[in-house]
């Protein structure tokens, strides 16, 4: 209670981009990121960065290569990494990534969150950024697997990484347009989201990633969609982590999800650490009185 509290006051004042990367274990999402942090570090930037660990997957924690890759970045000045282990799948991931993000927004311009592409944590993580990447490599077959999981409906960019493999690149670029079927989706749809093409390993493509994200977080910015996005994902992250917390017997206390998230959405102004603080501390009393 005592950290949720230090949390819902933290100074806004930065308001730093903040950057999803998702997708399949080897698609080069480390490589890319470190890529793009160097790059960034040009600009004399401020990067925050939260790898969340897949060590659920491994046979033990086998992410030195991980750690190494951005480590060259990380002892730089201005680059802060943070590493957090999945393998806590209910409740810890999604509370510590939210306020390892909210700190790291408090004072970065950048704040990256690198996640394995494997269903779950990409809600998660897309309710946290501004702007959630897909990290696609060559050839991939897996693609199918992600759209039958609806996984594909969630990221603002895509990026076909390892681009100087070859033409196979381009053929998957081009799937991955076919398969989202962008063509229809732009007759209704404001932001049409672009798949890029890349090299991480050679450098190449990261200035348009660069632009497309800030264009994305411009075009967020145009009619406060960024401000409800944010909401809306304060919202639910506080919601779940109260059922998480007090499970569905302690948020019918005071009415169910539905009524919670209500009342959340009303004080907009409260942080989510706040509002879990605030409407814990009254089903704990709700609780109690019973
Ligand atoms: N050829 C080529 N290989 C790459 C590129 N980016 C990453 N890789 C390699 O792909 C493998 C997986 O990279 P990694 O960044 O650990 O992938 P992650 O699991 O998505 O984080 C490593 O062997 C990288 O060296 C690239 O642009 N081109
Ligand atoms: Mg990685």
């Amino acid at each position: 209670m005592a950290l949720l509290d230090r949390l819902s006051r933290l100074p806004r004042s930065r308001n730093a981009r903040r950057v999803g990367i998702t997708g399949a274990p080897g698609a080069g999402k480390s490589t890319l990121l470190n890529a793009l942090i160097d790059a960034l570090r040009e600009q004399d930037q401020k990067i925050g960065v939260i790898a969340v660990d897949p060590s659920s997957q491994r046979s033990g924690g086998a992410l030195l290569g991980d750690r190494m890759r951005l480590g060259t970045s990380a002892r730089e000045q201005g680059v802060f990494l943070r590493s957090m282990a999945a393998r806590n799948r209910l409740g810890g991931l999604a509370d510590a990534t939210w306020a390892g993000a909210a700190v790291m927004a408090a004072v970065f311009d950048w704040v990256f969150i690198e996640t394995v592409g494997v269903g779950q944590s990409e809600g998660e993580v897309a309710r946290i950024v501004d702007s959630l990447v897909f990290v696609a490599q060559p050839g991939a077959g897996d693609m199918l697997q992600f759209m039958k999981a609806g996984i594909l409906e969630l990221p603002d960019l895509f990026v076909v990484n390892k681009s100087d493999v070859g033409p196979s690149a381009r053929r998957t670029r081009s799937e991955l347009i076919a398969g989202l079927d962008l063509g229809t989706a732009s007759a209704n749809q404001e932001w049409v989201p672009p798949v890029l093409l890349a090299s991480a390993r050679d450098r190449a493509g990261l200035d348009e990633l660069v632009d497309r994200l800030v264009s994305h977080r411009n075009h967020l910015e145009k009619g406060d969609q960024l401000g409800r996005r944010r909401q809306a994902g304060a919202v639910r992250f506080a919601t779940d982590s109260l059922l998480r917390r007090y499970g569905e017997f302690g948020l019918s206390r005071l009415g169910g999800f539905s009524q919670i998230e209500r009342r959340l959405n009303e004080n907009s102004d409260r942080s989510p650490f706040r509002g879990v603080l605030e409407v814990g501390q009254e089903i704990e009393r709700a609780l109690a009185g019973d």
